[in-house]
């Protein structure tokens, strides 16, 4: 069995994925060894919150005895004070799969922390989750008919309980009531009645004001409109358009080192990308000098992290005349491919500058299955290339675009977590990148990726070979 088959056991029931961080594309993934054991996990957050995050683990190292899952805040006091972890469900079929579910109990960010426990050791790692109502649940309407007959039973229920305790309960047995004794009852039901109706007005006022409280807590992403300034400076204005108070514009954290990861794509044909990092020049502007860019319709998307470990991608269209502007320099980089109106589906192979190839190890791709994607790069021999680095801190950036632009991923070798948070989670994690720095790094980037939905996507793929950052492009039909 391929390690693409084993890992796609990793399986979610397919659901009209909500808007969350990244776009369209909720769903957490994570690669990581955790002690001697190297896991793969995917989380599924919840929709509302308070609400269940759904967990799924796959060991690639045998001989784990038990998997503990338990969730706590990313940040804050509660970080700290970790609840007595669940033991996670090892499945039946497969003994190096896990499941599992936990309560998400409040807005902003969590982290789901798994402790593995085998033959080899312990081990543990903590993975940051973003916790956004996607939505309100809302009633489903024959529940709502049933419902509301109920309570019409009730309230006539009660009415003509009334009335009989008013009426026929006082009355000797044989005696008919008086005009009056009738008149009384009458009066007593009408107002039990009014009484009833009242309750179930102020009922609907209460569940309505409860619903609109709780619909303004529905996560809105922040905003971004871009505009030229002077030819070639970019300007992004980024405003909120109201959702928490604790939100805001000015409380960005680096992420490899950058405030902002501007990810420029030409569209509608896909045909130019670049990889830009904008400087914040005062609370929620940013700015960057731009190089030679052709005119054209551009989709922006734009790659930040909170102060509390939250990831937000912000995304725009806008047209830009001919842009005559700055050579690139730092970890800015750009890359041409192939128009994505003629996709090549079958394509495995992308020619680097320096006649180097980087290949895709590419299998049958099917929604919401957790897939390894797996780039090779190798020289003009077939050889396994040896000058490979780490560009921004990671052996890999992966981007993986829907071709109508509704999805949009931005995932490294570790997941789909910005190093930011993953770091917030575990402030070791900074020191064993920089520890990595001066080792020689695989030939192999895989990147731990499940499609949300079906259809057809672009990947691009960066890595840094010998100071040049390089980009691949493929196409892919996902089933
Ligand atoms: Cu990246």
């Amino acid at each position: 069995m391929t390690t693409a088959r084993l890992l796609s056991l990793l399986v979610f029931a397919a659901v009209h994925a909500p808007l969350q961080a990244h776009i369209g594309s909720p769903d957490i993934f994570h690669e990581a060894m955790a002690g001697p054991y190297r896991l793969l996990v995917a989380i599924r957050p919840p929709p509302v919150i308070p609400g269940v995050a759904e967990i799924q683990i796959r060991s690639a190292t045998p001989g784990i005895d038990r998997i503990r899952i338990v969730p706590l805040p990313l940040t804050g006091a509660g970080a700290s004070f970790a609840p007595t972890p669940d033991v996670a469900d090892r499945s039946k079929y497969d003994p190096d799969s896990f499941s599992g579910s936990l309560w998400m109990m409040s807005t902003g960010t969590w982290q789901v922390r798994v402790e593995a426990e085998g033959k080899d050791g312990k081990g543990h790692f903590s993975i940051p989750v973003p916790t956004l109502p996607a939505r309100t649940l809302t009633m489903q309407p024959g529940l709502g008919a049933v419902l509301f007959s109920l309570m019409l039973v009730l309230a006539a229920g009660l009415v003509s309980i009334v009335g009989a305790g008013a009426l026929e309960g006082q009355l000797e047995p044989g005696r008919r009531p008086s005009k009056t004794e009738a008149k009384r009852s009458r009066k007593l039901m009408g107002a039990t009645a009014a009484l009833a109706a009242g309750i179930a007005v102020l009922g609907n006022w209460w569940w309505n004001s409860e619903a609109s409280v709780y619909s303004r807590n529905v996560y809105k992403p922040l905003q971004v409109t871009a505009s030229l300034e002077s030819n070639s400076r970019l300007k992004l204005r980024i405003s909120d358009p109201g959702w928490l108070k604790f939100r805001k514009t000015d409380d960005f954290i680096p992420d490899h080192s950058h405030l902002m990861h501007l990810i420029l794509i030409r569209i509608p044909r896909m045909e130019r990308i670049w990889h830009l990092h904008p400087e914040q020049t005062e609370s929620g502007v940013f700015v960057h000098d731009l190089p030679d860019m052709p005119a054209g319709r551009y989709q922006l998307f734009a790659d930040v992290v909170h102060a509390n470990g939250l990831p937000e991608t912000m995304t725009t269209e806008f047209d830009l005349p001919v842009v005559t502007g700055k050579p690139l320099s730092g970890d800015d980089s750009t890359a041409t491919a192939h128009p994505i109106d003629m996709p090549d589906h079958r394509r495995t192979g992308m020619g680097l500058p320096d006649g180097a190839l980087m290949v895709w190890e590419r299998d049958d791709v099917i929604s919401n299955v957790l897939t390894p994607f797996r780039f090779r790069v190798q020289d003009k021999a077939g050889a396994p290339v040896r000058d490979m680095e780490l560009y921004m801190g990671m052996p890999g950036h992966a981007f993986f675009i829907k071709k109508d632009r509704k999805v949009f991923a931005h995932v490294h070798p570790s997941g789909s977590s910005p190093m930011a948070s993953l770091t917030l989670a575990d402030p070791s994690l900074a020191h064993a990148a920089h520890a990595a720095q001066s080792s020689e790094f695989p030939s192999t980037v895989s990147f731990p990726f499940a499609f949300p939905e079906t259809g057809d996507y672009r990947v691009f793929v960066q890595v840094k070979r010998a100071g040049q950052i390089q980009t691949g492009a493929f196409d892919v039909e996902v089933w």
